[in-house]
């Protein structure tokens, strides 16, 4: 056998005997590297007679070639080999919990959830959604509204007040989303038919009212809508909301300046076994304001009131969350307890949709 022969037969037994990666790298380096054996035979060809280098030349580089290629096959062969062992040895462990990321850690606020459920609900019924700023003029919170000049709610005692500024004009934290309606009225031409659901601010603070709360207002304003209008809309939402097939509804007669008539709604339940149940039952219990659009409210907003007419009412947000999810007490909405959020909020996917009901 020649040097050449028994040279590789060396190398393919040690390709062969390579039992991982490293071991096959360390016979390459050993036989292909910069000082390896085969490498080392082929820098003799430099220093050969022509009629030796024809000789050897095809016989070392033919070495050269079959030993990368013996290495290649064997790295496909590991590699495949270790596969398999993981395989073999790797089996997932479908009873273990599985890990929460940020994405399903975090919790919708009830209010934002609620917030979504009033949109679905009344988008489906054709209104659009309307926003304006927290902070307001006396205009837009009172006077356009009807307000008389010495009505409470313009007292400091009621309502936030900034500090005049320097044309004398006292801003205000908005008391109710109205003012965002008197926006509507005066930038869109009827037909309108408007929500606004909003943060409001007034000087209140017990265990039913914190200073800042959210309303949901709506708007309807075109020649010929009237209380019987009113009167289905807010029972097609009751029904909607609190998932129930039928509620009775009392319409009490009320004040507000800026409707005329105005009612108050109570809606059907049952109070048994220190549970509300919406639907059902002989109580009552109080959800709304409402009534007809006061025509000196038509008019501040550059409509006649001969020839518009329509209804607008108002509710807490807060209230009708804590009246749908059971919830006691309204200070903790606002105190950022992660702890009531992971027991009352609501999972990102948790999407009101109309199809599959709102709570499915
Ligand atoms: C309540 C009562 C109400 C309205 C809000 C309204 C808005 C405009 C014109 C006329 Cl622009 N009315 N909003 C009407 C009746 C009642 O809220 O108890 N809210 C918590």
């Amino acid at each position: 056998m020649s040097d050449l022969q028994g040279l590789e037969s060396t190398i393919t037994s040690a390709i062969a005997a390579a039992e991982d990666e490293a071991a096959l790298e360390a016979v390459r380096v050993s036989a292909l590297g910069k000082k390896g054996s085969v490498s080392e035979l082929l820098k003799t060809l430099g220093s050969m007679s022509p009629d030796e280098r024809r000789e050897q030349g095809p016989l070392i580089n033919g070495l050269r070639d079959r030993v990368a290629a013996a290495i290649a096959a064997r790295k496909t062969a590991l590699t495949e080999a270790a596969l398999t062992a993981r395989l073999a040895s790797e089996r997932i462990d479908v009873t273990l919990p599985v890990q929460e990321g940020p994405e399903t850690r975090g919790r919708i606020h009830p209010i934002s959830q609620v917030m979504d459920e009033l949109t679905a609900i009344f988008a489906d019924m054709g209104f659009s959604i309307a926003e304006g700023p927290d902070i307001e003029t006396d205009f837009y919170n009172f006077t356009a509204l009807n307000f008389p000049e010495g009505h409470p709610a313009r007292e400091m005692h009621d309502t936030f007040f900034f500090a005049p500024d320097a044309a004398g004009e006292r801003k205000v934290l908005r008391t109710h989303t109205s003012p965002v309606q008197i926006r509507t009225m005066l930038a869109e031409k009827p037909p309108i038919r408007v929500i606004c659901p909003g943060r409001t601010y007034r000087c209140d603070s017990d265990q039913t009212h914190t200073p800042m709360f959210h309303q949901v207002e709506g708007l309807v304003i075109d020649k010929s809508s009237h209380l019987g209008h009113l009167k289905w809309i807010l029972e097609e939402f009751c029904k909607a909301f609190f998932e129930v097939e039928s509620v009775k509804m009392r319409f009490r007669p009320s004040f507000f300046p800026f409707t005329e008539p105005s009612a108050e709604v109570d809606i059907q339940c049952s109070r048994k076994g220190g549970e509300i149940r919406f639907g059902e039952g002989e109580d009552w219990l109080e959800i709304l304001g409402c009534g007809m659009v006061h025509p000196n409210v038509i008019r501040n907003c550059g409509l006649d009131p001969d020839e518009y007419q329509g209804f607008a009412w108002g509710m807490g947000i807060d209230r009708i969350a804590m009246l749908k999810y059971g919830m006691p007490d309204l200070r903790p909405f606002f105190e950022a307890d992660v702890r009531w959020l992971n027991h009352y909020g609501f999972r990102p996917l948790d999407l009101p949709t109309l199809a599959g009901g709102l709570s499915s």
